[in-house]
Formats: C-alpha cells, sequence, structure tokens
C-alpha cells in the first residue's frame, strides 16, 4: 500500500549546533509548560529567556487538554530562538515549531512510550517540516513519582543503581539515538545525583540533557559541572519570568 503524503526536506541544523557547542559551551532550554503558561506572561518571559542565554525553547507537558500550536505560534511570533516540542503523547504535535525532540522512553518497558506512539506519528512527522532528534529518554527516581512515571506508567532507575543508568544510556546510543536525556521528573525538589550524571556522561558520546528539579544557578552549576551538556529548565520560572535571570552566565 503507498504511504500517504510527501517527505519533507529533514534540516539538521538544530542538532548540529548542539553538536558544535558540545565541550566548548553548555546549553540552557527553558521548558514551557502549555498548561501553565499565560499568554499575557510570554513576552517578558522571552526578553529574560534571551537575556539569560537561553538557546532552546521546548514546549510540553505531561498533561496537556489544549493544542500547542497557539504557543508555539506566540512565541515563533516574539523569538529568534528555536522551539522545540518535547511531547507527552502525539497529540502535542504541531508543524509550526523548528523540530521535535522524539523521546523514546528507554528507562521504560511500555511499548506505547517505547515506540508505539512513534509509529502512529510517523506519517504526520515525515510531512512536517519539523526538524526531529531522536532522543533517549530516561526517568531517574527522585523523591517524587513524577508526572512523567505514572502518566507513562512506567518505573524509573532508582538513582543509586548507577550501573543500570550506564547500561541504558550506552544500549540508546547503540539504537542511533542522537541524545540522551536524564529526567529527575518535572517539580521534583532537588537535581538527580551529580555522580549518576557524571557516570552515564563519562560512558556516552552524544550529547547529554538533564533536566527536572533545578531551581536555582548553583543546582545548575552542578548539573553542568558533572557533565550535562545541556540543562533543562521549567518549574522555577513558572509565574516568575524574570527569574531566569538568575541562571545567566553560568552557561559560559
Ligand atoms: C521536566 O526536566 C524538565 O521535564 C524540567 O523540570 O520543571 O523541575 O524544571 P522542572
Amino acid at each position: 500500500m503507498p504511504l500517504s503524503g510527501v517527505a519533507s526536506e529533514k534540516s539538521d541544523m538544530i542538532y548540529q549546533s548542539i553538536l558544535s557547542l558540545s565541550g566548548k559551551k553548555k546549553i540552557l532550554a527553558l521548558l514551557i509548560d502549555p498548561e501553565e503558561s499565560s499568554p499575557e506572561e510570554l513576552p517578558l518571559l522571552v526578553q529574560s529567556a534571551g537575556e539569560a542565554g537561553v538557546s532552546m525553547i521546548l514546549v510540553g507537558g505531561s498533561l496537556v487538554s489544549q493544542p500547542v500550536a497557539p504557543l508555539v505560534r506566540a512565541l515563533k511570533g516574539l523569538t529568534t530562538i528555536p522551539v522545540m516540542l518535547f511531547p507527552g503523547h502525539p497529540g502535542q504535535l504541531c508543524d509550526e515549531a523548528d523540530g521535535l525532540l522524539l523521546l523514546s522512553l528507554i528507562s521504560g518497558r511500555n511499548p506505547e512510550f517505547l515506540i508505539g506512539n512513534h509509529v502512529n506519528a510517523a506519517r504526520y512527522l515525515r510531512r512536517s517540516t519539523l526538524e526531529i532528534i531522536p532522543v533517549g529518554y530516561m526517568l531517574i527516581e527522585n523523591k517524587i513519582v513524577s508526572s512523567a512515571e505514572y502518566i507513562s506508567n512506567t518505573r524509573s532507575i532508582p538513582s543509586g543503581k548507577t550501573d543500570l543508568a550506564v547500561s541504558t544510556a550506552l544500549a540508546g546510543e547503540m539504537l542511533g539515538l542522537k541524545m540522551i536525556y536524564l529526567e529527575g521528573g518535572s517539580g521534583a525538589p532537588g537535581i538527580i545525583p551529580p555522580e549518576l550524571i557524571a557516570a552515564v556522561k563519562q560512558n556516552i558520546k552524544i550529547p547529554l540533557v538533564v533536566g527536572g528539579g533545578i531551581r536555582n544557578a548553583l543546582d545548575l552549576k552542578r548539573v553542568y559541572d558533572a557533565g550535562a551538556d545541556m540543562a533543562v529548565i521549567g518549574n522555577a520560572i513558572e509565574n516568575n519570568a524574570s527569574g531566569l535571570l538568575e541562571f545567566a552566565g553560568v552557561t559560559e
């Protein structure tokens, strides 16, 4: 059966720029949850993002009850910082973004989050102009049951099981995934253990992203010092756009 739709020309510009910064400069990403963002705050948030050195904006969340397109469109009208989708499920896709972190939840054993949702979205994605970056997404136990853990019905990797985290990240790299994302859970009370971040970093060659519980500049510095190439901040600046400025300069 012929597949419908025409494959669009895919760029890998964003991924190449991540690779080119790797080892030279740390990358700061801002996560905006469509459920928590208000249109009135966006201009200040985007301005603060520019001043704080944010080089990527992620849009997504575990629970999103409305289309993400209006938020993405508004962001694209306000900034040239790349806007990447960070979807909790295929309902959070839209063409207006620059790209997509195509997350495969490799820490879990739920086939829908490993490959099922990807199969559902594949033809849509082939037609879209979104740059697609396949990411090995790993939930790491971090004091609370995260929304991602609950919604995906998977277990996080215990924070003391560094060997499991390293093996999982290695397997993701061997499968051809282009980045590994260690997720401590949105709104977690603190960062995942720096020792675990360091162990994973020492064993993979692809860029390492770390998020969850980064609440201040010291947390961010610890995550970078442990080896993260990119850090993601969400909750710390919700309803506090100018709070982003606290993170300025930590990427240098
Ligand atoms: C969640 O890693 C991100 O997916 C960000 O977490 O909201 O705790 O910053 P926070």
